[in-house]
């Protein structure tokens, strides 16, 4: 993506591939209104209007298909420069025969990766966040990606950061001032002014920059591990979430042995259930419980088991909630160890209730919710078998979903590490700003500040940043 090339006109398929009812391939140069002329054999047609036309390869005349063909002439179009739509029937040889007639047009080109919304940003038609946002809209896959990537892609961080920027240039233009007329002595009462505006907005920033890092985890959607001794119904628990038979169930213990995920969508919050390996007491821990017998088979299983319970227990530590499963028709239930790891992170699921009587499910709940709910841990009593208490369930854990990603005060603006990390230097720069003696070193700190909060929205210095944001994008985007 150089300059030469911004020259060129750059042509891809803007719909998913695979058969379709309706395919759209869009066009984007100098040359994109004769391209279209050249397919349709005749003038262009209204701006911005649909006009059903025969398209032809321009070379054999053979005919393609009976297409929609929109024209919008530049600037205002998508990318800022004259672009040329054709909504073609959404077939793999339609596609194939349109794409093979725009490459042989002199001056067109398949476009890279991105280019479009490239095109769109150089011609300023969108800045750095609202781009990203896009790419987040179109890979969202949940309800509250969507929500939040539209507030990114309409506008929400740059209206932010911006508004920051302006304060923080009016402080600077304050500094300027002092150095340009260091004789005339500006009164003592801007200068605090000033001062105090940069601190308000070093405040605000460090506000939103204690955010949990939700925006950027419901990206990435919130990982909810299932623990418990082997044998609890930790399988059956995941595939009743999940409503698929995910993981193998077995009345054996020990029968997961590697990581099983799912993706789910709660209540529009993305989650990925992971099931683990029953975790044992092992000799290490001074208990009983099955270790190798001694023939090389034995090890094999006492090996794998043991890795097994090491994964479970790093994906644990690494996620953002627990669902510990407890086993009620178990004769140890409570087991010490694994009551440890109640947290306020955790729900603690009591399952098998349908095999078992009122009785024995009051007691095993109570010895729970004492250590649990001093733990801030909510305790579910469940059959993975018969689907009573999924529903409670699944409640409890759309709730932590809400906390994760929405906390008290709603979703957060910032989305991405590259946002944190610009607003983290603006800080830290008004940080030095406010403990620099000298009007010169604040004016440079509140500069430094402008200039990182600038990085976000790409209004100044980001050559390096593009490929790295534009390089998410597929082709034809
Ligand atoms: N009665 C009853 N049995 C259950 C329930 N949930 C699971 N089970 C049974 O308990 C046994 C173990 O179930 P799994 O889901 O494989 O247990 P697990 O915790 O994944 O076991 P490991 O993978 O070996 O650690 C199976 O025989 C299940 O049918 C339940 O709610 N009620
Ligand atoms: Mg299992």
């Amino acid at each position: 993506m150089n300059e030469d090339q911004d020259q060129s006109t750059i042509f891809a398929p803007s719909s998913a591939p695979g058969r379709a009812g309706v395919a759209v391939l869009r066009i984007s140069g100098p040359q994109a209104g004769g391209a279209l002329a050249a397919l349709t054999r005749g003038p262009l047609p209204a701006p911005r209007q649909a006009s059903l036309r025969i398209l032809r390869d321009p070379g054999s005349g053979e005919r393609i298909d009976r297409a929609l063909v929109l024209w919008f002439p530049g600037p205002q179009s998508f990318t800022g420069e004259d672009v040329a739509e054709l909504h073609l029937h959404g077939g793999r040889a339609v596609i194939g025969a349109a794409l093979a007639s725009l490459a042989t047009l002199p001056g067109l080109c398949p476009a890279e990766a991105g280019q479009f919304t490239r095109r769109a940003f150089d011609h300023g038609k969108l800045d750095l966040t609202a781009a990203e946002g896009l790419a987040d809209l179109i890979d969202a896959e949940t309800e509250a990606q969507r929500r939040q990537a539209l507030r990114q892609m309409e506008g929400g961080l740059a209206r932010l950061t911006e508004g920051w920027a302006a304060r923080l240039l009016r402080v600077s233009a304050h500094y300027e001032a002092a150095i340009d007329f260091a004789e005339e002595e500006l009164p003592e009462a801007l200068d605090r002014q000033a001062l105090e505006s940069a601190a308000a907005v070093a405040a605000e920033i460090e506000a939103a920059l204690r955010d949990g890092r939700r925006g950027e985890r419901l990206r990435d959607g919130l990982t909810a591990v299932i623990l418990g001794p082997p044998n609890a119904g930790k399988s059956s628990l995941l595939n009743a979430l999940a409503q698929r038979e995910a993981a193998i169930v077995s009345a054996m213990a020990g029968t997961t042995r590697d990581l099983i995920e799912v993706h789910l969508d709660l209540g529009g919050y993305p989650v990925t259930l992971v099931d683990t390996a029953g975790l044992r007491q092992t000799e290490e821990d001074g208990a009983a419980g099955p270790i190798s017998d001694g023939t090389a088979m034995g090890d094999a299983h006492w090996r794998i088991e043991q890795e097994g319970m090491a994964r479970a227990r790093r994906r644990a530590a690494a996620a953002d909630l627990k669902l510990l499963v407890i086993d009620l028709e178990a004769e140890r239930s409570l087991d010490p160890d694994f009551l440890a790891l109640i947290d306020d992170q955790s729900l603690v699921v009591l399952n098998k209730a349908d095999a078992v009587s009122a009785d024995r499910v009051a007691e095993v709940r109570s010895a729970v919710e004492t250590e649990g709910a001093a733990r801030g841990a909510g305790c579910f009593v469940i059959s993975a078998q018969s689907g009573q208490g999924l529903t409670a369930l699944l409640g409890g854990l759309i709730q932590q979903a809400r906390d994760c990603f929405e906390g008290g005060t709603g979703g957060s603006e910032i989305t991405r590490a590259r946002h944190r990390q610009a607003l983290e230097d603006c800080a830290a720069a008004l940080r030095r700003a406010a403990a620099a003696a000298l009007p010169e070193l604040v004016a440079e700190e509140i500069r430094l500040a402008v200039r990182a909060l600038g990085r976000i929205t790409g209004r100044v210095d980001v050559e390096d940043l593009l490929d790295i944001v534009f390089r998410e994008f597929c082709i034809g985007k």
